[in-house]
């Protein structure tokens, strides 16, 4: 397949990059950590969003040599702001490269990142095709020190008993809902009882997609401790972040 093909183009010609988005206390409005999110602008194609390769590269061998190339590039990169945290996307394919979390340990040592500050986002879609083995590596990580989120959550299939089932440390409410929120009374009813719900469960909540400051009002009044979205950042390369990298290295 040819996207397929330009991934691994783009792995060995440096069409790869990472962008990434603040998220943000929704008291204070600090920043308190970033969300690494993949970008792959194309010498053929233009930039491909990866809403587009993601789901081809999952069904490829690819999806292994790119998961392993953005964790590598987000450590490396993490060392800016060890003070924040950073969230990175994961598909469960990528779990079952066998020295996963071994891998993830050794990068976060190598560049001296407590594995506190680095959060395993996976949807619960994601984690239902492969419920035994992702119970194991999710136990794995957490017994590591690192952080799981649920991510879209509220969409799929979705159950409360999975907040049971798998451990996480904290829930990522799916945009649409806070989209929703002004229209119609069932996503600020939905939003409110999963902020409840967290916090009764002592875990951490982010509400996504948010765009506007009656959002944010509407979302720190329904009980949501972190907020994320274009209001506070659209996601940008480590050096538009203000912060001083050439400290590194
Ligand atoms: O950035 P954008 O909205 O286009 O992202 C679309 C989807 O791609 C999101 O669901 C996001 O979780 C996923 N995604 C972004 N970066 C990565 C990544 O590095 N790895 C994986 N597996 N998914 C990613
Ligand atoms: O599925 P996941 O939550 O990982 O997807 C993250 C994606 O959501 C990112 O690719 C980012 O571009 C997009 N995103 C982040 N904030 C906003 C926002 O405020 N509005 C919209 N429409 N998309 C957003
Ligand atoms: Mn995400
Ligand atoms: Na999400």
């Amino acid at each position: 397949q040819r996207i397929e093909a330009g991934l691994f183009y783009a792995l060995a010609n440096d069409e790869l990059l990472i962008h990434y988005q603040p998220i943000v206390a929704s008291g204070s409005l600090d920043v308190i950590g970033y969300e690494a999110l993949l970008r792959w602008n194309s010498a053929d194609y233009g930039a491909v969003p990866p809403s587009v390769f993601i789901p081809i590269a999952e069904e490829s061998p690819v999806i292994i040599a790119l998961g392993d190339w953005v964790v590598e590039r987000v450590l490396r990169e993490a060392r800016a702001w060890p003070d924040k945290f950073t969230s990175i996307n994961f598909s469960p394919r990528q779990f079952k490269r066998l020295d996963f979390v071994e891998r993830l340990s050794a990068l976060a040592r190598a560049n001296g990142i407590a594995p506190g500050m680095i959060q395993i986002e996976v949807t619960e879609t994601a984690l239902l095709a492969h419920v035994r083995h992702a119970q194991k590596i999710i136990t794995e990580l957490r017994a590591q020190g690192f952080r799981i989120a649920l991510d879209d959550f509220g969409t799929g299939y979705s159950s409360i008993s999975h907040l049971k089932d798998f451990a996480v440390d904290c829930i990522k409410i799916d945009r649409s809902f806070v989209d929703g929120m002004n229209s119609d009374r069932q996503s600020a009813a939905i939003v409110n009882a999963l902020a409840q719900l967290a916090n009764g469960l002592g875990l951490e909540i982010v509400a996504e997609g948010v765009e506007r400051e009656d959002q944010m009002e509407r979302l720190r009044a329904l009980g949501c401790s972190h907020l994320q979205g274009f209001l506070f950042g659209r996601g940008s390369e480590p050096e538009q972040l203000g912060l001083d990298l050439r400290a590194q290295d």
